[in-house]
């Protein structure tokens, strides 16, 4: 692989006569979301050093438990976040309601939605976690931020992508220019440019799903599933079953190696017949990086990225990563 050794900010720079963006206003949007993320990452690794393990005893909106990393990342994000200048707004996985910047604060035009600590269940076992981020512009010019500015489809993001806290800390992002991933070397405290320009391969050889569920699915998503385990499917051979239970995880080794991560709508849980995924802050950034790595993402019937959000906290059945392995499970689906 490539070792260019040009820092993420370098790279931002490098690229700023092509990306319009990547002016002083999304920098600093960057930058700070960077230097966050450092600090998350740092906690992270001490998580099995530090009385920083179990339950803080609440819940978050969704009705699930609050694990005490998953608390700390939002607040760093939201009190770093809300002193960049150049928000005016955030939404977090863990919060009811938007998160305006207050008024003594120096705003900006720009959104920020983020799951904070995706995959904290796997916290306490030592378990690639990451977080991931979707940046959009606010639609209004009111004085005030409202709900509405949040439910764009997934087309309107400027910038999407996640950090994957394992072995090493990773940024993978798009601004719709490609893909590109960076490696923290903590030595230097910076972000190097690892996988540059990524590429999902067409047609994967994994298929990523919790088949646990697979009695509470019906006839379309189990038919998929099939086709993957099938001997006679297109590839000729079944695909190999990976799942580790943390999206970020699961889509990027799908994103390097190639196949096809599912978490369909089930019936396990009838107030949630939409499956697990929250649109805004999972799937839309990660089918806005599938699909700049040549991938695609889908709820089985249409793009996420189409998907014009009704709610903050939407769920969505999710079909993400190597495009010829989501076309046929969107066919099935939709056949
Ligand atoms: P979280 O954001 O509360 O961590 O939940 C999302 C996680 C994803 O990381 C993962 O893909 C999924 O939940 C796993 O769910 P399940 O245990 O039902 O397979
Ligand atoms: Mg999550």
């Amino acid at each position: 692989m490539e070792s260019t050794g040009i820092t993420v900010m370098e790279h931002l720079l490098i690229h700023q006569k092509e990306n319009p963006l990547a002016t002083g206003n999304f920098t600093r949007l960057l930058s700070e979301l960077i230097f966050s993320a450092k600090i998350i990452s740092r906690e992270v690794k001490k998580a099995g050093l530090v009385d920083i393990l179990g339950l803080t005893g609440k819940v978050n909106v969704q009705g699930e438990e609050v694990r005490k990393l998953d608390d700390y990342a939002n607040r760093i994000l939201i009190y770093r976040m809300q002193h960049a200048g150049v928000l005016c707004a955030m939404a977090s996985e863990e919060n009811a309601d938007i998160i305006e910047v207050p008024d003594n604060l120096p705003k900006g035009d720009y959104l920020l939605i983020f799951d904070p600590l995706d995959g904290s269940s796997n916290i306490d076992v030592n378990v690639n976690i990451g977080t991931i981020f979707s940046i959009r512009k606010r639609t209004s010019d009111r004085a005030f931020v409202t709900l509405e500015d949040f439910l764009q489809k997934g087309t309107t993001q400027v910038a999407a992508g996640y950090f994957l806290y394992g072995p090493s800390t990773m940024l993978i992002y798009t601004t719709g220019n490609g893909v590109d991933g960076f490696t923290l070397d903590p030595s230097v405290g910076e972000f190097l440019l690892s996988h540059p320009s990524i590429k999902i391969p067409e047609v994967g050889k994994v298929y990523s799903v919790n088949e646990s569920y697979r009695a509470y699915w019906d006839d379309k998503v189990k038919a998929v599933v099939d086709y993957f385990k099938s001997p006679e499917n297109e590839r000729g051979k079944p695909y190999t079953s990976r799942y580790i239970g943390s999206l970020v995880a699961d889509f990027h080794r799908n994103l390097l190696y190639g196949g096809i991560f599912m978490y369909p709508a089930d019936k396990k849980d009838p107030a949630k017949p939409h499956g697990k995924l929250r649109l805004l802050c999972e799937a839309a950034p990660l089918a806005f990086v599938v699909e700049q790595a040549g991938g695609a993402a889908t709820d089985g019937f249409q793009r996420i990225m189409d998907i014009k959000p009704e709610a903050l906290h939407q769920r969505v059945p999710l079909f993400i990563g190597s495009k010829r392995d989501v076309e046929k499970a969107t066919e099935i689906m939709s056949g």
